[in-house]
């Protein structure tokens, strides 16, 4: 069955905008891509002593389940030569599934709702962008709620146009 899946990706090595763009391309092999928000040049955030970030969210239309799409932005992230050297720390591309149509997941590998998307305005002005109603189904929130009670803090500056 297809559903309506939510994305944020990010990057802080090389040419930020240009791996954004690329991801979106490959992702296009696994659904519809049907809205990409605005680029965003944002804040560090957690590990704070690295590059700042450039983040987007994409919305995508999939019949693969959660653990086909989860395994398929993990080959992407590898493809376009992602190194896993340092937790939360630089790279160059991050693909991150926030919303799952209504599905909640839990395993050893995966956690949808992603479980810090409520406290990250790098996801959350992104994705209140390109899909202010989309609910959070455990929180029942929507992204512009979501978005709109993030405390101050945590910049993020759009960059690119739409
Ligand atoms: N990703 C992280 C940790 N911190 N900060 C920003 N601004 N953007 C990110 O994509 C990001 C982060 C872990 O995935
Ligand atoms: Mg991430
Ligand atoms: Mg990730």
């Amino acid at each position: 069955m297809r559903k309506r899946v939510y994305l944020s990706l990010g990057s802080n090595i090389g040419d930020r905008a240009a791996n954004l763009q690329s991801a979106i391309e490959e992702l296009s092999r696994f659904g519809k891509v049907a809205a990409v928000s605005s680029f965003y040049e944002t804040e560090p955030v957690e590990f704070t002593k690295q590059p700042l970030f450039l983040n987007c969210a994409v919305s995508l239309d999939t019949e693969k389940t959660p653990g086909q799409l989860l395994r398929a932005l993990l080959e992407i992230e590898r493809t376009m030569g992602r190194l896993r050297t340092q937790q939360k720390g630089p790279r160059k591309i991050d693909i991150d599934i926030l919303l799952f149509g209504d599905s909640s997941v839990n395993t050893a590998t995966l956690t949808i709702p992603h479980p810090a998307m409520h406290e990250r305005r790098f996801v959350l002005e992104p994705l209140a962008e390109i899909a202010p109603d989309a609910r959070h189904p455990l929180l029942n929130k929507t992204a512009r709620e979501l978005r709109d009670s993030l405390p101050l803090g945590q910049a993020v500056r759009r960059v690119s146009g739409k």
